[in-house]
Parts: C-alpha cells; structure tokens; sequence
C-alpha cells in the first residue's frame, strides 16, 4: 500500500527567487532556504513545494529549464541541494520539487541538436512543422509577443511549438525516447531522497501532432483545448508503472484546464495515474473574461465562490484534492479575497487561512501568505520582470490596445504581486537581502514582516500555526465529509465537516459588514475552538471577517 502522509499534510509553497537571499545578490537561494528551515518547522507544515531550481537562463524563472539534473547557479550548486535535503529530513519536512515536462528552454542541449538539422537524433524531441507544407494551424501562445505558439527557425526552413514563451519549445510526448528520458530524470531526483513532484501544465503533454484547427469552442479558453491530448492518460500510466509506483512520493497535477468531470481521470487510485491535482477554476472567479486578467470592479461574488469550492471538494471525491488561494501565478490573496487595508488586512488574512485549513483536501501555504503579505501594485511597466506581464504590454503597444487599462489591471492581477520579497524583518530590503533585491520589496515590509508577528500571541503567523495545530489535532477536519450550508447567503460562508469522531461548524464573514448566518445551531452544545477576534461570542451575528471555528460536544 501507498503511503498517503500527503492527505494529512499541510504544504508550504517556496518561490526560491524570493524567499531569502543568502550571498547578497539579491537573489535567494538554498542557503537562504536553510538558514530559515527553523521558522518554517515552526510554522507546523509537513512539506515543502520549491518552485523549479534547476539550471535555466530564467526567460520565466526557471520554468525554462535547460539541464534538470543541475541546480540553477544563482540558487547554488548541487551540494546545497543535497544539504538542504539533509536538513529538511532532519525536521520531519518532505520535499517536493516541481516537474516542468511540457516543455524545456531552448538552451537545452536537446534543443540545440534538434534545431541543427531534420534528420538529426533529437529532432523528435521537439515539435516541428515543415515551412513547406505552409504555416501550421494557429496555436495560441500564453506568453509569446504575437501570442503565436509557431516560431519559425530558418536553420531548417521549419516551425517549432511553444505554448509559452519561444524560449520554451515544447517537448515532444508522442516520442518515446523524449518520455524515457523524462523518467529518468524523476529517478535521478527520488533516487536522492526527494519525496514528490508537482507537476507543471501535465495536462498539456500529449498533442495530436496533425494539429488539426482548435475547434471554435475554445476560443478564449484554448487551455481547455491543450488539456484534451489524445495518450495524455496513456502517459500518465505509463509514468506511474515507470517510475511513480516505486517510490514512497506524492504526484501533483497542476490542473490546467482540467474539468471537474475529468479529475478523477488523473487522481482515481485505481487508475494508477497521479495522487492530487489542483484545479484553476476558483482562480477565475470575479475576473472578466477578455484576456486582460482584469477584476471585475463589482468585486467577487462569494456564492459563486462557494459554489465553486463545493462543487470541487466533490470532483475530487474518489481520490484526494488540494486547496489554494495564491501561488507564484497569482496576486496575493488577501489583496484578491480578502481586504488589503489595514482595517481588515488581518482580520481577513486570518480568515482566508481559516478556511485553507478546515476543507477537505491537502493546503497550499504560499510563502509570505501566513503573514499576510499584500499586492505591490506597481505603476511603473519598468518595475516588473515577469516575462507574462511584460510581454502582454509589448504585445498590446504593438496592436493598439489598451495598454493604460492592462497596467490598471496588472496592478491586482500580475503574478509579480505575489512575487515580491519575503518581509523577514523591518531591516533594509525586509531582510531578504544585503543588495537590491531582483524585484521591489513591498514598502509595508516596514510593518508587515516574520520579526513583528514572531512573538504577538494576535498575529497572523501565529493564527496559522495554531490553526495548523488544530488540523492535525482533529482528523475529522482533514477527512470529514464537507456539507455547504445556508448556501444562498451573499456575505457568509459556512459548512460543517462531519465525521464519526465528531463534528465542526465552520463560518466565516467575506464581508467588511456585519453578518448572520442561517444556520440551526444549538449554541449550548458546541465550544469554539478558533476565532479570529480576541472576544469571543457564541452568535449567529458575525463581526466583520469575522471566521469562528465551532466543536460540536
Ligand atoms: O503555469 C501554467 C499556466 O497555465 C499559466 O499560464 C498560468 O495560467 C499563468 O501563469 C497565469 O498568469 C505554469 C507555471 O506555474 C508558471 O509559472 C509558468 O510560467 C508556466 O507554467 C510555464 O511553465
Ligand atoms: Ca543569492
């Protein structure tokens, strides 16, 4: 039987590039991760998710990776690696690393073969489309300045496929040699000790290499459209019989595209395919849908909200699910559900965490979150690094679009947001380094930061490492069933989690305004267990952002 610790583990995101800078570059790195693995055993989490640390010209910060058996330079060398490893081992926490297997940098020797020549040995690692034949069916592209997934190489008159920038081909899955090598490479790193992978646009591997025209539907949604490759699941399997069923390791989807209907496809243990995934659907919410990632001003809708996290607690019935609110992708979320002002700025970071870590599936922390770090907001287009956004802005100069409204929206929207530095202390750049930090740190490091709420028995930090306390002291939040009540409420959420060990009630106000929730509870009977105010009322009335966790007794 499978070991499945990651069911009752609670998982800490690290964005390397920021978290803590070790030899004042102003870059972080795994130094910087080591000399803060106390804080983060602190903390309560089980494990920890890197973003990639491989070697990479970081066109897209390292998702670009051109050797995957080495660690990027600006993060160390491979004896870091290995002593952070130890390190981690030594505290209980488990590793995880992220797996990018749709596609490489172009730096990467198979790519610099296969552009030489078509008949060369690598040229099938790739995906190429003759120039003879015209130019292939139109593939959007997510990052690419014209949004073109095509580039042509004139070294042989040909095409190359890029989803993302052109600086990262994707890889060819339909080529069995490309997947044995591939697997190699997971054996490499579990061969070290390594205790999982996440596992970058999985969906997106397998392509119907006709590529035959993106059929109308998906207009607008062309992931959805990436997600349907014809052996994606055959690939899956097939690196599960290879190499995933041999180790003691968790497998993680990055769930692009994916519909609720399908995730059991990928995480039914009975198909032998992945352990979790995480789904993209919550993401969207209060976002209009033009392609500028632009928040809707009317703000959220919180019964969407809920619809939304009910209906996939229950996709993910047959295997086991995982839940987020931000990552490296996203703003931060308490700027986008919760309320950045210092009114409410705690009050809701509290609450977003309270409901994090009381649904049913495996949570995401993303670094800097647990003190409730917030959206930079940049004005200025030279403030950001993120390939996404900057290519967006070229794209968008090039074709007369609207390029003041784009930087009003980044400014809620752009994945820098929830890039900025660790705030560790009210030091130069919040600590996170000697130099000038690669990307801005936050000017409210000065009062939001680890060193402030280290010892204040009221703070966020200390907020989630009771809640996490709380996790693991009562399994019925980790594995009860979930029930979604007083569902037609705008301002409140609120759900009981139900098992034969018990029961809790959980509610929590998404509002800057007073709220009551519907709910029949028989007040004698049940203890609060976690309130996000010192002043504790058992009551139907809840304060702003107010979130209560009740003990049925
Ligand atoms: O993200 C995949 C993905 O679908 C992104 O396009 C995501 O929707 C976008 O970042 C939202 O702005 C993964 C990684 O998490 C991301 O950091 C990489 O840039 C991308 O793949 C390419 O590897
Ligand atoms: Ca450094």
């Amino acid at each position: 039987m499978k070991s499945t610790w990651w069911k009752e583990a609670v998982i800490y995101q690290i964005y390397p590039r920021s978290f803590k800078d070790s030899n004042g570059d102003g870059i972080g790195d795994l130094q910087g991760i080591i000399s803060k693995l106390d804080y983060i055993a602190r903390l309560g989490v089980d494990a920890i998710w890197l973003n990639p640390i491989f070697t990479s010209p970081n066109d897209d910060n390292g998702y670009d990776i051109s050797d995957y058996r080495n660690i990027m330079a600006d993060f160390g060398t491979m004896a870091d690696f290995d002593e952070l490893l130890h390190q981690m081992h030594l505290r209980k926490l488990k590793l995880i690393l992220d797996l990018v297997p749709n596609h490489s940098s172009d730096e990467h020797f198979w790519f610099q073969e296969s552009k030489k020549s078509r008949d060369n040995p690598f040229r099938d690692y790739y995906h190429w489309w003759p120039a003879e034949k015209g130019k292939p069916n139109h593939r959007e592209s997510y990052f690419d300045v014209n949004r073109d997934a095509w580039a042509y190489d004139q070294q042989t008159n040909a095409y190359y496929l890029h989803y993302f920038t052109k600086k990262q081909p994707d890889l060819n899955w339909e080529n069995p040699k490309l997947r044995a090598e591939i697997y190699d490479i997971l054996r490499f790193w579990f061969d070290k000790g390594v205790d999982g992978f996440r596992m970058d646009v999985v969906p997106f591997i397998s392509k119907d290499t006709s590529f035959p025209p993106i059929p109308d539907k998906y207009r607008g949604n062309f992931g959805d459209f990436y997600a349907q490759g014809p052996h994606l699941h055959q690939y899956l399997k097939e690196m599960n019989r290879e190499v995933l069923s041999r180790y003691n390791c968790v497998s993680i989807a990055e769930g692009v595209g994916v519909k609720p209907e399908d995730v059991e496809l990928f995480i039914d243990p009975q198909r032998q395919e992945l352990d979790m995934l995480y789904h993209f659907e919550g993401m969207s919410i209060g976002y209009t849908s033009d392609g500028f990632k632009e928040p809707d001003p009317a703000g959220y809708s919180l019964l969407q909200f809920k619809q939304v996290y009910s209906k996939w607690d229950k996709a993910f019935e047959k295997g086991w699910g995982t839940i987020y609110l931000g990552n490296h992708d996203q703003p931060r979320m308490l700027s986008r559900w919760g309320n950045d002002n210092d009114e409410f700025r705690e009050r809701s970071s509290k609450l977003l965490h309270t409901f994090l870590l009381t649904m049913r599936a495996t949570p995401f922390i993303y670094n800097g979150d647990e003190l409730g770090m917030s959206n930079i907001k940049f004005e200025d287009i030279n403030n950001y690094r993120d390939i996404e956004t900057l290519n967006m802005h070229q794209y968008l100069l090039q074709t007369g679009g609207d390029v003041e409204r784009f930087m009003r929206a980044q400014q809620q929207t752009a994945r820098d947001n929830g890039r900025t530095p660790f705030q560790w202390d009210n030091a130069a750049n919040a600590g996170f380094s000697q130099a000038d930090p690669w990307l801005k740190v936050n000017p409210n490091y000065v009062k939001i930061n680890a060193a402030e709420q280290e010892d204040d028995p009221d703070s966020i930090l200390n907020y989630v490492r009771q809640l996490i306390l709380l996790r693991k002291k009562y399994p019925t939040l980790i594995y009860g069933d979930y029930q979604l009540l007083d569902a037609a409420n705008p301002q409140v959420y609120s759900y009981a989690r139900t098992n034969k060990e018990g029961k809790f009630l959980i509610a929590l106000n998404f509002s800057d305004k007073d709220a009551s929730f519907n709910v029949d509870v028989d007040f004698a009977n049940v203890q609060i267990v976690q309130n996000n105010y010192l002043s504790q009322q058992k009551s139907k009335m809840l304060r702003p952002w107010e979130a209560v966790i009740y003990r049925l007794t």
